[in-house]
Formats: structure tokens, C-alpha cells, sequence
């Protein structure tokens, strides 16, 4: 028996890692822009990921009882230098009227005129995961960047509850 909690945790950590995807949903954009919006994405993937998997994940990571987890922010939780565990992130976008493209540092990007970004995060699980383990397990992050002609690239990571 150990030995097979063994095998399914080493897949789910697999898939975690091999799962970031870079989904251009359109062909032909403009290598400046596209280059551009894969420095955005990839920053904030990036941040995203070095985050807790949930609130009650404990610091330095391990498993917690699924049925904690959720989706969203805590209480107190309303800006991003507050967020401390990748679901925080759902729903939050810069690069808009109200919010500039920023680092994780809170530095105003320039160079990055019309782009903008919006992350979602949903319990889902990735491609190839296996079938004994429940969805909310994992938690999809997609970080989708809209450059300045419309275009939109998606950025899709995936952080599982280990
Ligand atoms: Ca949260
Ligand atoms: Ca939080």
C-alpha cells in the first residue's frame, strides 16, 4: 500500500511540472508584441506559482484535507501585495483604467502600452492526471495577456495540493 501512495503522488507531482502550456490562440502575431506579452505572462506565472496552493497550505507546501480548500481571497485580502496563495489571484487584472501593469514589487511596467492581463484560477485537473484523485486536488491558473491589437495569449499552469 505505501508503495502505491508513492507511484500516485510522484504522477501528480509530474504532471504539475509538466504542465505549463503556452496556448497562442492565434497564429501571426507580431514577434515584438509576442515577445512582449510572454515577459507578462511568464512574470506572472511565475509569481503565482511561487505561492501557497491554498490559504491552509501550510509554509515550505504539503497536503492539506481537500475539502479546505477554495477558491479566493481571505479576509483583508484586497490588493495583490496581499496575496499569499495562488487562488487569491482569481479574478484579478491590470493593465486596465484602474490598475497599471505592475511587477510583483508593485514597480509601474512601461514599454507595455496596451497590454493588459487577467488571471483566473479553477479547480480543474490536467491532462493526464490520475483518475483515483479528486479535481480539487489541482488548480488551474491561466493568465490571459491581451496585447494591444486584440490578440490574447493564455498562459495555463497547473499547482496541485502536495
Ligand atoms: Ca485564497
Ligand atoms: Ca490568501
Amino acid at each position: 500500500m505505501e508503495t502505491i501512495i508513492s507511484i500516485i503522488i510522484v504522477a501528480v507531482a509530474v504532471v504539475g511540472i509538466l504542465s505549463v502550456i503556452y496556448n497562442v490562440t492565434q497564429k501571426g502575431i507580431n514577434p515584438v508584441m509576442e515577445l512582449k506579452a510572454c515577459e507578462l505572462g511568464q512574470a506572472m506565472i511565475d509569481e503565482i506559482m511561487l505561492k501557497r496552493w491554498d490559504e491552509d497550505t501550510p509554509l515550505g507546501g504539503g497536503h492539506i484535507d481537500v475539502s479546505l480548500a477554495n477558491i479566493g481571497t481571505e479576509a483583508g485580502e484586497t490588493n495583490r501585495e496581499d496575496f499569499d496563495d495562488v487562488d487569491d489571484y482569481d479574478g484579478y487584472s491590470d493593465g486596465t483604467s484602474s490598475e497599471p501593469l505592475k511587477d510583483e514589487a508593485g514597480n509601474v511596467l512601461t514599454g507595455f502600452t496596451g497590454f493588459s492581463r487577467s488571471v483566473t484560477v479553477t479547480f480543474e485537473k490536467p491532462t493526464g492526471a490520475p483518475s483515483g484523485i479528486n479535481t480539487n486536488n489541482y488548480k488551474k491558473i491561466t493568465v490571459k495577456v491581451t496585447l494591444p491589437t486584440g490578440e490574447e495569449i493564455n498562459f495555463v499552469s497547473y499547482k496541485t495540493n502536495i
